[in-house]
Order: C-alpha cells, then structure tokens, then sequence
C-alpha cells in the first residue's frame, strides 16, 4: 500500500489533532449507533497516541473493548473530480471507520495500515463527519493473542501472554489523500547487485481506464536529480553500473520516479526512495553488499511516557541519535511492525532493520502455564489454531507489503519466541515460512526462539536462514551467577552451531537494572550487574565466530502489565523510558565505538 505523497498530482492533509473521544464502557456503542450522531459525553484525545494514560483515568487506562474517536473533516475544494481516500496508519487492535452514517472500512490487526476510497462521500468543499470504534480486545485469534475474562462483578480484565502493557488507540497518522482518477496503485522495488552493477527491479500496478502507460526513471540524490536509468514500462530491470550502495552506517537513497502518462500527457507521479544493497545468508555468515555484517543493537519498543505507543517524531529522531551515540548499527522491531516514519528514518540513517509482525506470545507454556494458570496447549483448535495461522499469514502479507521497499529492513521476523519445540509448532509455522518467502523471495526469513526449544529439540529452526534467538543466563536461569551464565551460554550457542550451521543473531539478552541502584558486589537489580552480564555475553560472544549479532533487550525500559516480576515496567531498558543513560549504555558504547 503506498503511503500519502504531496507533489504536482497527489494532495495529503494529516488528519493529526485532538479528537474527541468516548469509552463504551458497557459496550452499547455499535447498537446505539454512535456514529450517527456527535459522540456522548466525549472528551478531548490527541491523535496520534495510545489513549491509555492520556486522561488519568483508571477506567480509560484499563479499559477492555471499544473506544469511539470523532472529528469533523472538511474535504478541500480543490479536489473536486480527484479520487479521495482516508487511511490510517494504524488502529491497535481492530477498527470500523464511518464517514458520515456509511461504515467504509474495517481493518483487524493494530500495526499495519489500512484505507478506503471514499470519493462518492466526500464531496469536495463540505465537512463530513468522520468516526473511528477502536477495539483492544485480544482472543485466540488476535495477534498478539490473549483472552478477556469476565470478574465475579462483571467487569472485564484482559489477560495477555507477553511482556508489555497492552497499549490501544489510533497510534499513528490519520491522513485523507486525493489522487488522481487513473493513478499509480502501487509500486515494488527489490534490488541487488551483480558483478558491481546495481540491479533494481520494479513493479508498478495502476488502476486507469486503459491506454496509459508507465514511464520509471531512476535519479540519483545530488541537486541536479541526474537521471541514472529509466523505462518506458511497468515492470522490469534498471541497471545501474557503479552505483553508490545503501550500507550500514553509509546511506545513500536514489528516488525511482513513477509516472503515469495517458495520451502522453502525465497523469500521476509517485516517487519512491531505493537503496541499492544486496542481502544474503552465506554458512555462518550474513551478508550486506557482499560483506559479512555483525548486528549490534536493540530490541526496542514503542514506547513513551504519557503517549504509550503513539508515534511522535521529536522523540524517534532522539532514539537514532541514542542509537549513534552508542555505536549501535540495527534494531529489532519487538514485538510489532513499527511506524513507517521509523522505517523511513532508518532508511535515512542506514540504520539496519530486523522487521517483526505482532506474533509474540504463541507459547502457553510460558505466559499460560507459568503465570496464569490458564490453557497449556498452545497449539490447538480451542486456542492457537487455524484462525489464528490465517491472520497470521496476513499479518505477514501486509508486513511485506508495507514494508517491502525499505532498503533498511534486511531480514523478517515471523514471531518472537513461539513454542517451537513441538510437531503442532511446526504444522503451524511451515506454510508461514512458504508465505513469506512466496511474498518476499528476495530477504531472509526467520523467528526468535525462545529457550524451551533447545538446538536439538527445536523443530522451526531448520525452516529459518537465520537462528534468532532469545537468552537470559544470569537472569532467569542461574540469576546472580554469571559463571554459571557464561558457561550455559557458550555451551548453547556452540550446539546452535552443531545443530544448524547458520548465521546466529542473539536478539535479546539482558537484565533488569533499577536506575540508581548501585552495589559494589554487582548484585542482581544493580546498574553494575547489567553492566556485567553484558561483558559476560560479550566474552562469549566473541568466541564464536557463527555469532553475527548482539542485541539487547532492552534499548530503554517500557511499561508492563502489573506482575511481581516488574518494578513500574520492565527495566532492562540500558536507558531509562526518559532517556537517561544507565551503566550499561555507557559499557556497550565504549565496546560499539572502541573506547570512544
Ligand atoms: C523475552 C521477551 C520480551 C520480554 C523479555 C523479558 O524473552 O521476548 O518481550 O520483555 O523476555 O524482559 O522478560
């Protein structure tokens, strides 16, 4: 799906304001027909962000069902005999869209984008009245998956099997767009390189009334926007000799412009940055532009005081200069897709991306049986099943989709830490596998396993090209003794390597640090207990040359359910959730830029 564009055919105005905003508390909204009419006792919310800790209301921020968002929309004059389309960024979890008393869209899944052409609705010189129901309810089907519990009073709870507070709400842009009739419906990229020559590869699908034709030119970024390649066709190859590559740390972005001609007058234009850079998995090593590439870095969350999850620029560029600071080279998109400003950002940065859908917490035997006492099977037709594999498909579908043309994302993550151990695993995960190698052929793919499947007791693994995993020796197994850590660890990542002969990207290791604890004898919760495990995973980590990756969990910490494992969130974060420094990120900076 593209994203909204400005330029000579395409118009955009970011819906982004302060919205009013309703809970339904007893869940009457959709028979009572809210939409119809101005929004009962509304209050004022912002968009973007997570509704949850907006108003200090424990009635909004534990709220299990509908939220109903509102504003009037007026439709520019100018855009009259212009296709109109509203799209939202994201609506987590679920969403119906009205325009007016029309319902026009409904969109399941909370990180992807969805839209709706809604030219016969929008009349161009009138207000329309625009309204959003927003669902956070997490089932069997859902990802991630959880269940809603009904309390003896009748009140609802959601029970949930990850580690992070189930934040909802319109998190992301709200934009209504106009392009023209006949326009430019999508656009894929995929490049690689071929003997030194780049190779971008492009498909364009458009929706026009026939006799159009598409011509593509490739431009490179100097002021003059020189034209390198170009095309008089809608699919097909542009080679470029010697190009300058996108590479980790050096970016470098041309612009494919896309334009659709009738009659050879043009029609529509749509310009798409491409960076030129060649991913692949060769043995025990991971390869950009032909180069082995070691991951350094984090598994991140969206996540901010008072805004929750809602996206907020000031803050994401803060968070790569925190990245630069550090000397770190990639993170991981835990536990969600994130906002494609992050992506663009990153693209920007060459800042290098491990790219994950909204499937964490399919392992009852973790969440379930430890913590909850609920169901233990996680595979099933009563709760992981069927359902839930086909949502999941689509989640990756539009993952890939959405996210296909960003040169910084060079891997997909299927699921973060799933049950992997068993046959029903592997049932569930081998077509996903297939889905995402027939959308994307041109990346690796993977999943983060979690240590209950060992390397040979794993049963997913060998459908991945890359091993991710997830290790807390010295934190959850053998806390406080890290020679117990050391040990365990090297002993595990050396039969990874026995076991698969794969790339191995350790995508999270860490240890809660409570800010400003400090103990001489680096006790467990200490700054310096962090700071020492990390130096514990790094000596071993060093020692093995299949290792091509570090990540750690956390970048910053990030707020929680309520459980007696967690001290206001989880603080594994190296900074605090304000951005503050811990021990840690002072340690990993002095081994990310050599001593600097
Ligand atoms: C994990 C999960 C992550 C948790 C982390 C922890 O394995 O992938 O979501 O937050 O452990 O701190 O327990």
């Amino acid at each position: 799906m593209l994203r909204p564009q400005d330029n000579e055919t395409r118009d955009t105005r970011r819906l982004d304001a302060i919205w009013d905003f309703t809970i339904d508390a007893a869940g009457v909204g959709r028979d009572q027909g809210w939409w119809l009419h101005t929004l009962p006792a509304a209050v004022p919310m912002p968009v973007p962000s997570s509704y949850n800790d907006v108003p200090v209301d424990p009635a909004v921020h534990d709220h299990v069902g509908d939220v109903w968002y509102q504003r009037r929309v007026f439709v520019p004059k100018g855009w009259e005999g212009q296709r109109v389309v509203l799209r939202f960024d994201a609506a987590t979890h679920r969403c119906g869209v009205y325009v007016d008393d029309t319902l026009v869209v409904e969109h399941e899944g909370g990180y992807t984008p969805f839209e709706a052409d809604i030219t016969p609705l929008a009349v161009p010189g009138r207000a329309l009245r625009l309204t959003a129901v927003v669902n956070n309810e997490l089932n069997w089907e859902s990802l991630p998956p959880g269940v809603v519990e009904t309390r003896p009073d009748g009140t609802r709870r959601q029970r949930q099997y990850h580690d992070f507070f189930n934040y909802a709400g319109l998190h992301r842009s709200v934009w209504l767009y106009a392009t023209p009739t006949s326009h430019i419906a999508d656009v894929r990229v995929t490049t690689d390189l071929d003997d030194g020559t780049g190779v971008v590869g492009f498909a364009v699908a458009t929706a026009s009334r026939g006799g159009a034709t598409v011509h593509v030119s490739l431009r490179d970024a100097g002021a003059g926007a020189e034209v390198v390649a170009e095309a008089d066709a809608a699919a097909g190859e542009l080679r470029v000799p010697e190009p300058r590559l996108w590479s980790p740390g050096a970016a470098y972005l041309y612009e494919l412009v896309v334009e659709l001609r009738e009659g050879g007058q043009l029609v529509d234009r749509y310009s798409q940055p491409v960076g030129i850079r060649s991913v692949r998995v060769e043995g025990t090593k991971f390869l950009i532009n032909g180069e082995p590439f070691y991951f350094r870095g984090f598994g991140k969350h969206e996540d901010l005081n008072v805004h929750g999850r809602g996206h907020d620029d000031a803050a994401m560029v803060h968070d790569f200069a925190l990245l630069r600071w550090l000397g770190a080279n990639s993170f991981r998109t835990s536990h969600y897709p994130y906002a494609e400003e992050v992506l663009d950002l990153a693209d920007r940065l060459g800042i290098v991306v491990i790219d994950e859908t909204a499937a964490v917490g399919l392992n009852l035997g973790v969440g379930g049986g430890l913590f909850l006492g609920g169901p233990k099977t996680t595979f099933s037709e009563e709760t992981i099943g069927p359902a839930t594999q086909a949502n999941h498909r689509r989640a990756i579908e539009a993952l890939i989709d959405r996210d296909r043309n960003h040169p910084c994302v060079v891997l997909w993550s299927l699921a973060n830490e799933p049950e992997s151990h068993t046959p029903a695993a592997r049932d569930y995960f081998e077509p996903l596998f297939a889905a995402a190698r027939a959308a994307d052929p041109s990346r690796p793919v993977g999943f983060v396993n979690m240590m209950f499947a060992q390397p040979k007791t794993c049963l997913v693994s060998d459908l991945a090209d890359v091993v991710m995993i997830n290790r807390y020796y010295g934190w959850y197994v053998e806390p406080g003794d890290l020679a117990a850590a050391e040990r365990g660890l090297e002993a595990e990542l050396l039969g990874w390597v026995d076991a698969q002969a794969k790339p191995i990207i350790v995508t999270e290791y860490g240890a809660d640090a409570m800010p400003g604890l400090h103990t001489l004898d680096a006790a467990v919760w200490s700054e310096e207990y962090q700071a020492a495990l990390l130096d514990t995973y790094h000596r071993v980590f060093d020692r093995i040359d299949a290792v091509v990756g570090e990540q750690v969990w956390n970048f910053a910490d990030f707020a929680t359910g309520p459980s007696f494992m967690r001290v206001d969130g989880n603080k594994k974060g190296v900074f605090t959730r304000d951005r503050r420094p811990k021990a840690a990120a002072h340690h990993l900076r002095r081994r990310w830029r050599g001593g600097s």
